[in-house]
């Protein structure tokens, strides 16, 4: 039943009607709503009990004169109707407490799980502060609505209802004068209601800008001090606050717009009834009694109608809440099950182009036209200029994007055939800007498969990385933390980190996008040597711009504006008048100068 609550698909269940949505977010919460409220009204009951059994004291006993074995009983039956209401309230908090924590627990972690699962244009697309902020204000929006409003609302509701049929009892008359404003409250309630949502929508807006902004300014603080922008960022941050500002004191002025004006009318409602009310028990028309709990009992009728008033006006804020969450539920995941082949075995990792074509969403072509072909355990490289479409074309083999003309082609079958999460096992990728998590380094090199593999595999794949010594050095070794809080690793590091990672993945297709950019050309050799070793037996991209690094790969591809212009071996493209040649010359020249300097120098 637990896991069945936990794994309900909110996506399915959800819907753009908000009051509904929320309810359905509920979702095995609801009986507990409902508990919340039982409780509620033996509360409000028990209350409103002790206001009629005052009367019957008043009226029967004290103005009667009586006294005896009577007293004692009533005595008791106060305590009684105090002890209920105490122990009703108290289980419909815990009721109501359980309600709002589950509800948003189960949103918070189906939201986290669904960001992790959307596309990557999804995520090109969408600012990250935007949706740190509608994952944290918003989602407490909606706990707020769960813990203070949904359980408000019923219990104002309930003592109204209650309340209103106790003064039923005591005189019609009284009871109708008392409700005269209800229609008045209710109609300043909605109005204030649709102002104080478009301020909150406006005011929640510009809060996610400024998220973005501190997000994005924290993340790139290195360039803002680089290019000493610091005084523009803090204008820019300031600006945007101050906006901030305004759009905050307009939300809070509407809402002390409100306050006073419905505290008006349910104040004159009071001033009124208790006149209307003494003048009757002068002139004898009710007891004595019954004023004494009329007095009582207007105020649990006037006190939850101000309340009404606030909490429509503070809903509105879970309402638009609810909108902004419900924009990312709503957005596709990524099809992870839409491909069928999914085996146990491995892949061979024969690879076919076949006329492909591919453009980003919203985007013009990027690659043209691409034919290859390339048998398993071949090494491909790519050599072009800077957005020629080398990175493009090695993100469609895990599909993180799908063709958008012609087809690719693994083992003989079409890439949309497989399973993304089966091709990700199989395939490696060494980011040309790798990431590394503020874990430790040990944690970054077994991402995903700590508990497969052994500390003596580790330390091989990091030895052929040629990163073990680097790690050694640090007083930690394998537990030293990376990033925020502890070492920061130079670039070079960064990517053989990557490297080990990769190795020790074992994939059948490695992609190394520019992988050995940032070492030097001696770590670079020794890597060199680790990466023919990895190469075997698998099928490899390699993306580099040193020829001397691409030099040995069974088949080089010469990329230009998104088509391949040159294709062949070295031998065969050195042969040729072209880029490929251009470029030879050009690096082989550079490399023969430097010697000569080296030599001179010695
Ligand atoms: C090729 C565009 C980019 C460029 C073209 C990754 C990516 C690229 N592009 C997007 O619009 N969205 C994206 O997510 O595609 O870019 P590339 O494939 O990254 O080029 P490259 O890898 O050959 O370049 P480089 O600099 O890494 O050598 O127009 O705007
Ligand atoms: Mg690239």
């Amino acid at each position: 039943m637990k896991s069945l609550i936990n794994n309900l698909d909110l996506k399915k269940v959800l819907s753009e009607k908000r009051l509904h949505g929320l309810w359905m977010l509920m979702s095995g919460y609801q009986s507990q709503y409902i508990g919340a409220m039982f409780y509620q009204t033996i509360s409000a009951l028990a209350k409103s009990g002790t206001y009629l059994l005052l009367q019957y004291f008043v009226d029967n006993f004290l103005l009667a004169q009586t006294s005896g074995f009577g007293i004692g009983v009533i005595a008791v039956g106060f305590v009684l109707l105090f002890l209920v209401q105490g122990l009703a309230t108290f289980f419909s908090q815990k009721n109501a407490a359980k309600t709002a924590e589950g509800t948003i627990q189960r949103l918070r972690n189906y939201l986290y799980n669904h960001i992790q699962n959307l596309t990557f244009a999804y995520h090109a697309k969408t600012d990250t502060g935007d949706l740190i902020q509608r994952c944290t204000s918003d989602v407490d929006a909606i706990r707020r609505f769960y813990a203070d409003q949904a359980i408000g609302l019923g219990r104002i509701i309930i003592l109204f209802i209650v309340n209103f049929i106790a003064l039923l009892r005591l005189n019609t008359y009284l009871a109708l004068i008392s409700v005269i404003v209800v229609p008045i409250i209710v109609f300043i309630s909605v109005y204030f209601f649709r102002k104080v949502a478009k301020a909150y929508e406006a005011y929640q807006e510009q809060d996610a800008i400024l998220s973005t902004t501190l997000q994005e300014n924290l993340s790139g603080v290195r360039v803002v001090k680089a290019f000493a922008r610091q005084p523009y960022e803090i204008d820019k941050f300031k600006k945007d606050n101050y906006e901030k500002y305004q759009r905050g004191r307009r939300l809070l002025t509407i809402h002390s717009l409100f306050w006073p004006i419905s505290d008006i009318f349910c104040g004159a409602q009071m001033l009124v009834g208790y006149y209307i009310g003494a003048k009757m028990a002068i002139n004898g028309v009710i007891s004595i009694g019954t004023y004494m709990a009329y007095a009582g009992l207007i105020i649990w009728i006037i006190f939850p109608l101000r309340n009404l008033g606030r909490m429509i006006v503070q809903m509105s804020n879970g309402l638009v809440s609810y909108d902004r969450i419900y924009k990312i539920i709503k957005e596709d995941r990524e099809p992870l099950d839409k491909g069928s082949i999914s085996s146990k075995e491995k892949i061979r990792g024969d690879l076919e182009f076949k006329h492909v074509s591919f453009h980003y969403e919203d985007g013009s072509e990027v690659l043209h036209d691409i034919s290859f072909k390339c048998h398993s355990g071949m090494s491909v490289a790519l050599l072009g200029s800077t957005g020629s479409g080398k990175t493009s074309l090695v993100n469609l083999l895990p599909r993180f994007y799908d063709v958008t003309e012609g087809a690719i082609l693994l083992d003989d079958y079409d890439l949309r055939l497989y399973t993304r999460r089966y091709l990700r096992e199989q395939i490696g990728i060494v980011e040309q800007e790798p990431f590394l998590f503020s874990r430790s380094i040990y944690e970054n090199i077994t991402f995903g498969i700590k508990d497969q593999v052994s500390t003596e595999q580790v330390e091989t794949a990091a030895k052929m990385a040629a990163v073990h010594d680097v790690i050694l050095s640090f007083p930690q070794g394998y537990k030293t933390l990376v990033g925020e809080r502890g070492v920061t690793l130079s670039g070079g590091q960064k990517q053989r980190v990557a490297i080990a990672r990769t190795f020790l993945k074992d994939p059948r297709i490695l992609i190394l996008d520019d992988s050995t950019s940032s070492v030097d050309a001696e770590t670079e050799s020794v890597i060199q040597d680790a990466i023919q070793k990895l190469m075997q037996n698998r099928t490899t991209f390699i993306i580099a711009h040193r020829i001397q690094s691409i030099m040995q790969a069974d088949l080089i591809l010469v990329m230009d504006k998104g088509s391949i212009i040159q294709k062949g071996t070295h031998d065969e493209l050195i042969q040729q008048k072209g880029v490929y040649r251009s470029i030879f010359d050009i690096q082989t020249r550079i490399e023969e100068d430097l010697q000569k300097e080296i030599n001179s120098a010695s």
